[in-house]
């Protein structure tokens, strides 16, 4: 059994001046790094064999196998434990043919077909990249982002083939990287692949021993999103979602967010009336300090001019482990919001989703349901909650769909909410302040979480139940709102909306809410 955990790629071009190869690649090893490509792309064959050579006597002595990039001729000159191949270098066939039996062969993969074609070829692991941008290598294809990962492993259902990320991965993307790329299915990765993070550190066996400890803590977890999540009940539902209002009420987390011009206002009294205390700020220099204080953050897709400040600051949240909560308004809408979208969702993990069914059948690249602007067209998908569930698996996180019913589902658990008014679709922004008391929510969850060993994920904190809390306080909010007296249409709708947040407790949360769990 070959342990792919920690692939380490060689390029010494990379080495910081004055480190020796074979210190680095003994620093290396020592650090725990699994398994080694010799990678030479400038080198002359004597040169090549020479390194090839040094680095069969260190993976030896630390009985790590060695792979050589591209030369099936120095592999078999160094009794090498396999080669890589590119898609331009020899086929996996001929080389299978020249190398002694059991040797180990991968390949380079930038698509679904190309990994279907080594399975077929009989490669033992697929290289799949780039999954980030890198400087390391002149990339031939498009960076693949984190989100076309989980397609490629779909395609190893059922083989033996193993698979690494490469391109690009740091100890700072890598939890994102190793939890984003997982398939539908539950097929996750075997190991990342590094080049720069290990062979131009100072100290390469501590960024080895940082990259395999996140690694490993994420192997072993096994609250995996999607795959082993708590088996909830209704009343437990709306037990949690209540304790969760409590919660917010008593700590008052900070919820930062990016939000669009339309409707900052009422969301910045919406997270005031939940007792919550909102910031709306969204200068690319304050996204860190902020990072480290909020309790949740939203990012809103509203109006788009924010883009670096909504990857920096999403970068910053996972980092802390704190929620992410994303609304991609109008994501449909023109082909600029899609691109951002993608580029944010492959940045950063979102811990919920929230959108309306245009926008999620946008996101999901689903034709069942159109949207016009910011609005959904027609009645929406003809299994909504299979849809939800599905976007879940694929999106890695909670996933809200909100209409006259909501469903909500963390890919597993999938839940059906029946509160809520014809008024709140008469105001602008109701949708957006789903958004805001979701975000709100998931502060209250990440609060009751913050102590806990969150190695393994990416935000600490039920977010199916934050989620939830979110659409249930402002439905049942805009349900009360809408039987007052003195609503006379959409004008009066929405402060009294606001006071019914501001004057929402616990118990009439739980007591308002209509929750079923379904499944499909
Ligand atoms: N192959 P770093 S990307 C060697 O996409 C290599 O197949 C890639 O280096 C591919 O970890 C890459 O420094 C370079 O970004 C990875
Ligand atoms: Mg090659």
């Amino acid at each position: 059994m070959v342990d792919y955990s920690l692939y380490l790629v060689s390029g010494r071009e990379l080495l910081p001046e004055g480190k020796a190869y074979c210190d680095f690649l003994r620093e290396a090893l020592e650090g725990g790094v699994t398994i080694v490509q010799v990678r030479e792309k400038k080198a002359d064959t004597a040169e090549f064999l020479h390194i090839a050579n040094e680095s069969k006597h260190l993976c030896t002595d630390y009985g790590v196998p060695l792979i050589i990039n591209d030369r099936v001729d120095i592999a078999l000159a160094v009794d090498a434990d396999g080669v890589h191949l590119g898609q331009t270098d020899m086929p996996v066939r001929v080389a299978r043919s020249l190398l002694p039996p059991g040797k180990i062969i991968g390949v380079s993969c930038n698509s679904v077909d190309q990994v279907k074609k080594a399975v077929k070829d009989g490669a033992d692991y697929v290289g799949i990249g780039a999954v980030w941008a890198t400087n390391t290598k002149q990339l031939t294809s498009p960076v693949l982002g984190v989100r076309a990962v989980g397609p490629m492993l779909s395609a190893l259902d059922g083989t033996s083939v193993k698979a690494v990320a490469i391109g690009g991965i740091k100890s700072s993307n890598v939890l994102r990287t190793l939890h984003g790329s997982v398939s539908t299915t539950g097929h996750r990765l075997d190991g990342v692949a590094v080049v720069s993070e290990i062979v131009s550190s100072r100290e390469p066996s501590e960024s080895a021993r940082k990259l395999k400890e996140v690694y490993r803590s994420w192997s072993n977890s096994t609250q995996q999103l999607g795959e082993i999540s708590p088996s909830y009940t209704t009343d437990m539902i709306k037990d949690r979602v209540a304790d969760l209002l409590r919660v917010v009420k008593e700590t008052k987390p900070l919820i930062h967010q990016i939000t669009n011009i339309v409707v900052a206002n009422q969301s910045a009294n919406a997270t005031l009336a939940l007792g919550a205390s909102p910031i709306m700020a969204s200068a690319l220099e304050e996204m860190y300090d902020l990072s480290r204080i909020l309790g949740g953050l939203l990012i809103n897709l509203g109006t788009v001019t924010d883009n670096e400040s909504m990857l920096a600051a999403g970068r910053f949240a996972n980092d802390a482990k704190k929620p992410v909560v994303f609304d991609p308004v109008g994501v449909g809408a023109t082909g600029f919001r899609r691109k951002v979208a993608a580029e944010l969702l492959n940045t950063w993990q979102a811990s919920v989703i929230k959108g309306n069914a245009g926008e999620l059948a946008a996101l999901a690249d689903s034709e069942e349901v159109q949207a016009k602007g910011v609005d959904s067209i027609g009645v929406g998908f003809a299994n909504p909650a299979k849809f939800v569930r599905d976007l879940a698996r694929k999106e890695r996180c909670v996933v809200a769909l909100t209409g006259a019913i909501d469903w909500v589902s963390d890919g597993t658990t999938i839940v059906k909410l029946a509160n809520g008014h014809k008024l709140l679709g008469d105001i602008t922004g109701s949708g957006c302040l789903v958004g805001t008391c979701i975000a709100t929510f998931c502060a209250g969850a990440w609060e009751l979480a913050k102590n806990e060993d969150g190695a393994a994920k990416l935000a600490r904190g039920d977010m199916l139940i934050g989620a939830l809390g979110g659409i249930l306080a402002l439905t049942i909010a805009g349900e009360r709102a809408a039987g007052r007296s003195n609503v006379q249409g959409s004008g009066t709708f929405l402060p009294a909306l606001i006071d019914e947040l501001y004057n929402l407790t616990p118990e009439k949360l739980k007591q308002d809410s209509q929750v079923e769990i379904v499944t499909v």
